[in-house]
């Protein structure tokens, strides 16, 4: 069995970025594990009607693989799709990737020092282990009461069926939240009778999109200066939007806006104060639609806000004693997101679960390194979402360390780095300070930010700039090294 030095999982942003910068290093011996038959990750697997991005495309890219060619300025989710193939098409990644090759389990072999893979097609080993698995691929299904007895057509909006035709249904809609917001306009269109099951209401204001003229995209082509200056301006309002959630007042300016969206679109009262949120702006995700609010004042939608108390066979009961009767029901209850199955997955030193480890609290150090697992880098791990800007720019960060990990590996003879139980506590003390007083903790919401243990463990509270200066830098002294013999 031939030992790799890098085996990566997954072929999203996370996955292809990782393998655009080795080979950019000249690093080629690695392998790229992906479950599906095709690259993407959540831009493939969400197909549903609207699906699109809330950050700016020339943001929401590579820098070392900027596109001149984006036709908007947030764009859908064929063209950011089609980007991430043509990144793979434009550095030759294919030979690097075995297609539904689902990760099984890995472990960590202390006797031989590498990483030993069960996939659902065999066995493979490498020296370092990378998961680019991201916060949101595993779909979060309900546990609603009776929701096993429901015998329409049921799918979660991270799976779209596409075969089944909503026109003339009667549809329900769990959740509205970012998914939600996008299809909801789109489906009204054709669906006899929406019913949206509303739990908490979001913040919601408009969407300032435009397409970008042919004339623009051949200045960005011809002249790759414009794109950058372009990236840039928009890197540094966004920049400055994040502070809006270390200093919450600032936050109240747009939710004058978000109140003034709701009144100008929805006349009915009742409607209006379903759709106004109780808590402050920020807390969650804030959302961005423009067709939202007026596709819910159409005749053929009803908002409830009533608790569900139980989905029979083909109705929904909710706690004021109503039954709607539906022929399809619409999951659009967002991922597993705090508790990422891949934890399930990787076993450390002694045969330690991460998910054992984490204990439903994840922490790590730089959202990249957990102690007990040698070797082991995540992209995208705990406290490195964003509320302000592209996930992207994270994402290049660590990528980064890992680059400057590696190279310190191979030109000191390091067989295993393993990031010290010292250096991850001092993280994390960091990270929960600087929470203390952002919109995450006091905005008086439940988020999918907070893990079981209540603490927010999903995002980054700082700005970009600040997850830059403490990722990028590879701290040798923060790892606990060996040599080879
Ligand atoms: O999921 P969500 P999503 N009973 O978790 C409700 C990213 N994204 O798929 O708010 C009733 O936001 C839940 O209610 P509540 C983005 O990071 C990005 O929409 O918990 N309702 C909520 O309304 C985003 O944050 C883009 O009270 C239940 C909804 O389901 C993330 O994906 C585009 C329930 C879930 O909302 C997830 O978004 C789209 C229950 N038992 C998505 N359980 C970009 O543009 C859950 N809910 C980059």
């Amino acid at each position: 069995m031939t030992i790799k030095s890098i085996a990566i999982i997954g072929t999203g942003f996370s996955g292809i970025g990782t393998a655009i910068r080795l080979k950019q290093r000249g690093i080629e011996d690695f392998i790229i594990f992906e479950r599906a038959q095709n690259v993407g990750g959540t831009w493939r697997d969400n197909t549903y009607p609207g699906c699109a991005c809330d950050i700016e495309s020339h943001l929401y890219s590579f820098s070392f693989a900027l596109n001149p060619q984006w036709s908007r300025k947030f764009s859908f989710q064929p063209e950011i799709l089609n980007y991430l193939h043509n990144c793979v098409n434009q550095f030759n990644l294919r030979p690097h990737i075995r297609f539904q090759h689902e990760v099984i389990e890995a472990t960590w072999d202390e006797a031989h020092q590498y990483w030993r893979i069960q996939t659902s097609q065999g066995i493979y080993t490498a020296r370092v282990l990378i998961a680019g698995t991201g916060a949101l691929s595993e779909p979060m299904i309900p546990k609603l009461p009776g929701i096993d007895l429901f015998q329409g057509h049921i799918m979660h909006s991270a799976r779209w069926d596409h075969q089944y035709q909503l026109k003339g249904k009667k549809v329900a809609v769990i959740g509205t939240g970012a998914s939600s917001i996008q299809f909801v306009p789109e489906i009204q269109l054709q669906v006899d009778q929406l019913y949206l099951y509303q739990r908490t209401a979001a913040w919601v204001i408009p969407r300032l999109d435009r397409v970008i003229s042919k004339l623009e995209r051949q200045l960005t082509s011809k002249i790759p200066i414009i794109q950058k200056i372009l990236r840039w301006k928009t890197y540094i309002l966004r920049e400055a939007l994040g502070l809006a959630f270390r200093y919450p007042w600032i936050l109240k300016m747009g939710e004058i806006l978000a109140h003034y969206h709701i009144k100008r679109t929805i006349s009915d009262p009742i409607l209006q104060k379903k759709l106004t949120p109780k808590y402050r702006m920020g807390c969650k995700r804030i959302l961005i639609s423009n067709n939202y609010y007026p596709a819910l004042a159409k005749k053929n939608v009803e908002v409830i806000t009533d608790e569900i108390q139980e989905i029979r066979s083909h109705s929904i009961v909710t706690r004021d004693g109503k039954e709607r009767q539906i022929d399809s029901l619409i999951l659009a209850t967002g991922f597993h997101a705090t508790d990422m199955p891949i934890a399930t997955k990787i076993r450390g030193r002694n045969g330690t679960l991460l998910s054992d480890s984490w204990k439903g609290g994840p922490r790590s150090y730089l959202g990249i390194s957990v102690p007990c697992f040698p070797n082991f880098f995540l992209i995208m791990g705990p406290n490195t979402t964003l509320g302000h800007t592209s996930v992207v720019l994270i994402i290049e960060s660590q990528i980064e360390h890992i680059l400057k990990a590696l190279h310190f590996m191979a030109t000191h003879q390091v067989s295993t780095l393993e990031v010290k139980k010292e250096a991850e506590d001092q993280f994390n003390l960091e990270v929960d300070q600087q929470m203390k007083n952002t919109i995450w903790s006091t905005g008086g919401c439940n988020s999918w930010y907070q893990d079981s243990t209540g603490r927010i463990s999903a995002i980054w509270p700082a700005s970009i700039a600040t997850f830059r200066n403490r990722v990028e830098p590879f701290v040798s002294s923060d790892y606990a090294l060996s040599r080879f013999k």
